[in-house]
């Protein structure tokens, strides 16, 4: 079952880099740091990650409301399913997230190699915003790249859609985030159900808009550049974020 959608993943992907659509995120990603990449995956795909996210998220998410002085504040207000749970529960996931097809059409996309993250709890998790407020502040991530599936999304009139800043970098004990809104133009992206995204998450400040009706509910695959490998990390945003424990 899950071999037969890790090849329909592969498949589709092998046709999606000979298509026009590849070179437009190229230049998007380029630009902004962000492209809506939705054409890499289809239907069927979606749908058995979604299936697999909704009852996972439903069976046991634990719930967030933390601020970081690494990120000046800003909150995070959440239910996450962290990684170990996921990859103990979904074997689809995973294989989604190691699929070499995917991998190398991301490189395309992004300029350079892709690669897992060295850091296991950041290789994949799923997130769901359930309660009015309930937002992931601006930030950004300690790798370099970051793919996300909409599971689950309200209309924009009730938040939920992406904000970015681009070309901005992550000082720890200095992380000046009104500075960088103030200094630069932030980009602000509708996202649905279905929808595909990719983003360089250590250069670009990112935000989910707080919502305030329905449930958005996506899991964020992230990935490491070759630069990533060489730095010294420390981790303690993630740490915070994704311990078994709120
Ligand atoms: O939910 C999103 O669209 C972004 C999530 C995110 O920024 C993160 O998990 O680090
Ligand atoms: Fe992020």
């Amino acid at each position: 079952m899950n071999a037969r959608i890790v090849q329909e993943l592969n498949q589709h992907v092998r046709h999606a880099g000979l298509s026009g659509e590849v070179a437009a995120a190229r230049r998007e990603f380029a630009e902004r740091g962000f492209a809506m990449v939705s054409f890499l995956a289809p239907a069927s795909v979606k749908q058995a990650v979604a299936d697999d996210v909704l009852s996972l998220i439903e069976e046991s998410g634990v719930r967030r409301d933390l601020r970081f002085k690494e990120t000046g504040g800003t909150p995070r207000r959440m239910r996450n399913v962290t990684r170990s749970e996921i990859a103990e529960h979904s074997a689809l996931i995973p294989a989604v997230y190691r699929s070499e097809a995917l991998v190398g059409l991301l490189a395309e996309i992004v300029g350079e190699p892709v690669l897992a993250c060295p850091y296991e709890p950041e290789q994949y998790v799923i997130t769901r915003l359930e309660h009015s407020g309930d937002t992931h502040g601006w930030h950004w991530d300690d790798y370099s790249f970051a793919l996300v599936w909409l599971v689950q999304c309200p209309p924009p009139e009730h938040g939920g859609f992406v904000q970015c800043v681009a070309g901005t970098r992550w000082d720890k004990s200095d992380p000046a985030i009104h500075r960088a809104l103030l200094d630069n133009p932030i980009w602000s992206f509708e996202v649905g159900a279905g929808d595909l995204y990719v983003m360089r998450t250590n250069t670009t400040l990112h935000r989910v808009y707080p919502i305030t009706a329905g449930v958005r509910t996506i899991v964020n695959m992230g990935y490491a550049s070759k630069p990533d490998l060489e730095t010294v990390m420390s981790h303690e945003t993630m740490d915070a974020l994704w311990a078994e424990q709120a």
